[in-house]
């Protein structure tokens, strides 16, 4: 164990264990352990060594995965997340566990200057954290959470504490990072939407200058090949725009921004996902919650109205810098199909013609026009994403672009996540043979690759992080969520979330 992870792996509460065990090796045990080990006494890092702080979106998978073994424990990931919320609601993408060298991961919190560059966004004085956000997950992870152990959550108040905070990252979202005017979320930083360095973001990236190399340091390279990592220069730009969002204090809609804004539709489902969360959280609470419902039936519509290409059969990128008027700036490389995509009069940039993962997750939402998931799920299974023919699991990226490669980050490769929620949407869409069909090969993977960071999609090699957490947090998930489950609509609206027996999990199912 290396230094980082020894001062990481404090544990402030005895280890969590099935109760009765299941055998040893089994993958119920081999993904509670990993969970296990890379837990600090109040959150879990990603992965112990490249990841050794806590990260928004990966906490959110945890903690849905945590559920099973330690509902309290999952509670706590998403309490420790929260508590480090600005006063402007934004949830950090990272929040900093001070007992790591500043040198163990890049860039760290002496870059970010949370506390005093993020003063007047209201950043916490007392935890350090990054500035910017990642996909909010975290109404629906919430939601999950609480449904785990109602009577454990009901006697924390563990939704009462947490629902002010959730809806106040919402209202963040929909209010101050709505820079297109068409209502959805946008991102103002690659990092932001998680997938790092999807081919997606070059043409709005191209147009940054990128912080010279010799200007940072990489620690990403200490853990990871660099072949499979982003370049020198993809990480030049990140750091310039991460370093013109600090300097202008981190305020949003401002020229600081102005550089990288595009509108995604992973984050914006996902986001929509957890309004149909938050509206149940609510109910919860006593509220009717039908506002929140309307909310994000008016987003799914957006949603298709600013994303949606019927004649390519998903959801792309909208580039809100793109000059919509330029030979480039329209989605269709021949400039036939016209600066908005194929329907013109949507304002606000470009469609961005790369076909990413991002672009099928939408399938999650259940309100999806019967029309629209039908055409996502023959796009799955056709020759750009391949799945069940050519893929074992679902590309991050267009196996035909010619970006594609299967080994680097996130221009090609599998992650669990996306895979998780794929298999959501499929059954939540019907398409039952499908969905268990994707189940086996995400539960055979994460277990071969040894809960690989991500994977060969066609042939399920490990790349990246061993013992990756949401990984290990995924399986557990849908090792007890069982595919003759169905679907209901009475849970959250998105997924099947209602009352299910969790046997033999210590703490796993109360009354
Ligand atoms: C930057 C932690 C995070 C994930 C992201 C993944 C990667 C970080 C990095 O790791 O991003 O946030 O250093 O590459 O792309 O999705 O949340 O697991």
């Amino acid at each position: 164990m290396d230094r980082t992870a020894q001062l990481t792996a404090r544990l402030a509460e005895p280890a969590i264990a099935y109760d009765p065990p299941f055998p040893a090796g089994s993958p119920h045990l081999r993904a509670a352990q990993v969970l296990e080990s890379n837990w600090t006494g109040t959150s879990t890092v990603p992965s112990r060594g490249l990841y050794p702080h806590q990260w928004s979106w990966d906490s959110a998978f945890i903690a849905i995965g945590l559920r099973h073994l330690s509902p309290l424990r999952a509670q706590t990931e998403l309490e420790t997340l929260l508590a480090a919320q600005w006063a402007d609601g934004r949830v950090p993408h990272i929040v900093f566990n001070p007992s790591v060298p500043l040198d163990a991961y890049f860039p760290s919190p002496d870059f970010w200057r949370s506390s005093t560059a993020g003063r007047a966004a209201g950043a916490p004085r007392t935890v350090q954290t990054s500035g910017i956000v990642q996909p909010p997950v975290h109404a629906l992870a919430a939601w999950l959470v609480h449904r785990a152990d109602p009577g454990l959550s009901r006697a924390r108040g563990f939704l009462a504490r947490a629902y002010p905070r959730l809806a106040a990252w919402h209202r963040y979202l929909l209010h101050r990072r709505d820079l297109g005017g068409g209502s959805l979320a946008s991102v103002v930083h690659p990092w932001e939407q998680g997938m790092d360095n999807s081919p997606c973001w070059d043409a709005p990236l191209a147009r940054i200058t990128p912080a010279p190399a010799r200007s940072f340091r990489r620690a990403d390279l200490d853990h990871g090949a660099a072949e499979d990592r982003p370049t020198d220069l993809d990480y030049g730009r990140y750091v310039r725009l991460a370093t013109d969002y600090r300097d202008g204090g981190y305020a949003d809609g401002t020229d600081a921004t102005g550089g990288f804004a595009v509108e995604d539709p992973a984050f914006n489902a996902l986001l929509i996902a957890s309004e149909h969360a938050l509206a149940e959280i609510a109910h919860e609470l006593g509220a009717t919650g039908s506002a929140r419902h309307a909310r994000a039936e008016r987003l799914t519509a957006a949603l298709v109205e600013r994303l949606w290409d019927p004649a390519e059969g998903m959801f792309f990128c909208r580039d809100l810098r793109a000059d919509a008027r330029g030979p480039d700036g329209g989605h269709g490389r021949d400039g036939t199909r016209g600066p908005d995509g194929a329907r013109g009069g949507v304002p606000g940039g470009a469609l961005i013609p790369e076909r990413s993962v991002s672009g099928l997750v939408p399938l999650l939402l259940p309100e999806l026009p019967r029309e629209i998931a039908g055409a996502l799920v023959a796009t799955l299974a056709g020759p750009h994403f391949g799945l069940g023919r050519t893929t074992r699991l679902v590309p991050s990226y267009d196996l035909l672009g010619e970006a594609f490669d299967p080994h680097r980050y996130w221009r090609g490769p599998a992650w669990f996540n996306t895979g998780w929620l794929l298999e959501r949407g499929l059954r939540t869409h019907g398409e039952r043979e499908r969905a268990d069909a994707l189940r086996e090969a995400l539960l055979r993977t994460a277990e071969e690759s040894d809960f690989a960071e991500y994977v060969d999609p066609r042939t399920g090699e490990p790349c990246g992080a061993l013992g990756f957490s949401w990984t290990a947090a995924l399986t557990l998930d849908l090792l007890h969520e069982p595919p003759e489950g169905g679907v209901s609509r009475t849970g959250t609206g998105t997924f099947d979330i209602s009352d299910r027996h969790i046997k033999g999990v210590k703490g796993g199912d109360r009354p």
